[in-house]
């Protein structure tokens, strides 16, 4: 990124937000960040301007403040909150993204990071090792707008040019700010209940299998993907990307190496039949060959990671 390029991250204060800003002030320096959100987070240090991402006229405002350049679209409403409200949802998620498209349209900014997710696959996907291109039939609204939202990236940028990448993320696992409402946070959850009781009541069954994420991994995709050349980045929907998949009771079994008196029971609720529309596993080859793309973190790496972090972080 040339030093006169300026970011916004919008959706500073969620799972995703919270490190990547601090991420993307530590490689490119405070000045070139501006965080936005509902509200500011605690601890946050750096430029903050709080937007409701839904209205326009304020967005366009703090670009032309700060003399954005780049925006991280990261405002949505995850599978589990959205089921919830799926009118609000819809609007939130597709608004929020044509708001930020329209400004790169209007040559207002130069590039945008607008996150999809494994919920664009449905029932009639491929379970194992999902293709890049593939039968795609999400249930959820969640899945249905970013579904809909990867084709008017891809719209964007074959009719006007706009230069947006997208990652279609697996669950993310991360300690330092919990997450936000989605069917894959019982991989969050589990590790503060280990810690704090031993025990864990799961809303999901023992064997549902499905594709997750270590958070510095999908850090590093994400900025791999933003920095690489605009030539190498040939899917304009949204990449696969891929880095471990295990079951409730693999990642219980995981964390009992470490606590050993832990104990996991499941009581599945409504996020059981949205786990069972996506798939368990992901093809994340166009990526490897488009940009490099490699994951580096395991299963058994990220449990010890977690854990020691949030035991740490109880001292
Ligand atoms: P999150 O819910 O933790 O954070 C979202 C942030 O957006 C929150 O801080 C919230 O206050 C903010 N927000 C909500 N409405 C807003 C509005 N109107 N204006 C401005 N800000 C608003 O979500 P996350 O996990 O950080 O996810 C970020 C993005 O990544 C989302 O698009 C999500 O779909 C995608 N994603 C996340 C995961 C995951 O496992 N975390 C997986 C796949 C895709
Ligand atoms: C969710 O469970 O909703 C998210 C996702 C996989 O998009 N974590």
């Amino acid at each position: 990124m040339s030093s006169s390029e300026k970011i916004l991250v919008i959706g500073s204060s969620g799972q995703i937000g919270t490190e990547l800003t601090a991420q993307l002030q530590k490689i490119y320096n405070e000045n070139s960040v501006v965080a936005s959100d509902l509200k500011k987070s605690k601890n946050f240090s750096g430029a903050f301007e709080e937007l409701d991402v839904l209205d326009e006229k304020r967005l366009g405002e703090i670009v032309s403040k700060h003399k954005i350049s780049q925006v991280y679209l990261l405002a949505a409403l995850l599978s589990a909150t959205a089921e919830k409200n799926p009118q609000f949802a819809w609007k939130l998620n597709m608004n929020s993204l044509f708001n930020v498209l329209d400004l790169a349209k209007e040559k207002k900014i130069n590039k945008i990071y607008w996150p999809s997710s494994i919920a664009v696959f449905g029932p009639s996907t491929p379970k194992e090792n999902v293709p890049q291109f593939t039968v795609m039939d999400p249930t959820t609204v969640y899945g249905i707008s970013k579904l809909a939202g990867e084709r008017w990236c891809e719209y964007y940028f074959l009719k006007h040019g706009v230069d947006v990448r997208s990652l279609r993320y697996p669950g993310l696992i991360s300690y330092t700010s919990p997450p936000g409402g989605g069917t894959t946070d019982y991989a969050v959850d589990i590790f503060y209940q280990a810690i704090e009781k031993e025990n864990y009541q799961c809303f999901l069954k023992e064997d549902t299998v499905l594709p997750m994420m270590y958070m510095p991994d999908a850090l590093r995709a994400t900025i791999e993907l933003m920095e690489t050349d605009a030539k190498n980045v040939k899917v304009r929907s949204s990449y696969n990307i891929a880095a471990m998949s295990f079951s409730p009771k693999e990642i219980a079994e995981e964390i009992k190496k470490h606590i050993s008196k832990f104990k996991i029971e499941y009581k599945p609720d409504f996020r059981q039949s949205i786990a069972n529309s996506w798939p368990k596993s992901i093809d994340d080859s166009f990526a490897n060959r488009d940009w490099n793309w490699k994951n580096k973190v395991t299963l058994s790496e990220m449990v010890k990671d977690m854990l020691a972090h949030l035991t740490l972080s109880k001292k």
